[in-house]
């Protein structure tokens, strides 16, 4: 593991503290009516019902967050499922090249597909030993630690696969596509 100086990107602020940052109001989860959906460019589509999504392999990845608004936070232990598993079920076709990430009312955010299948890339239902809380994007949301966390959508309900990059919710609002922390990537 790097030094903590050395992971820090540049104007970043580490945080204790895990700030709370969202457009719009926490969505109600209701277990019953909630399902994950795969579509767009793949074989197979997939709807999978929260107990399925539950029983899909799962992992343990710890990674460091950074808010393009210059808070940083360390060492976050977040457990479920690798978006390389979701990959693997869903086989995207050959023309296929990005991945929208849809979330509850009208947050988007978009990737390459070989930055999601980075080994730190994660659909997360667990933080630090915990089921994570709907403010902090409860019960399922993506983590991409390379990226601003703007690309780390909370409330994901599904992934749609195509062939160009569909601008997201904050990429649309001037915010950089590309998000690289460490370029300091934050506007377009
Ligand atoms: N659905 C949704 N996801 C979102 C956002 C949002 O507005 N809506 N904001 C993003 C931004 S800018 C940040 S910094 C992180 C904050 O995550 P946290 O509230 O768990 O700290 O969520 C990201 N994911
Ligand atoms: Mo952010």
């Amino acid at each position: 593991m790097k030094d903590k100086n050395q992971r820090i990107p540049p104007n970043q602020t580490v945080t204790s503290k895990f700030p709370v940052l969202h457009t719009g109001s926490v969505p109600k989860f209701n277990p019953e009516k909630w399902d994950f959906r795969v579509e767009g460019l793949v074989e197979n589509r997939l709807k999978l019902t929260y107990g399925e999504f539950l029983k899909l392999p799962k992992v343990v990845r710890v990674s460091d967050f950074h808010c393009v608004t210059g808070w940083s936070r360390f060492d976050n232990e977040w457990e479920g499922v690798a978006f390389k598993t979701i990959f693997d079920l869903a086989k995207p076709l050959k023309n296929s090249r990005y991945v929208t990430v849809v979330a509850e009312g009208e947050y988007t955010t978009s990737l390459p597909i070989e930055d999601l299948l980075d080994d730190d890339v994660l659909l997360a239902f667990k933080l630090d030993g915990e089921p994570l809380t709907p403010k902090h994007g409860g019960p399922l949301r993506l983590v991409v630690p390379k990226k601003y966390a703007y690309k780390s959508a909370k409330w994901i309900r599904g992934l749609k696969f195509t062939e160009e990059q569909k601008l997201g919710y904050w990429e649309k609002r001037g915010y950089s596509n590309t998000a690289d922390p460490w370029k300091e990537e934050r506007y377009t």
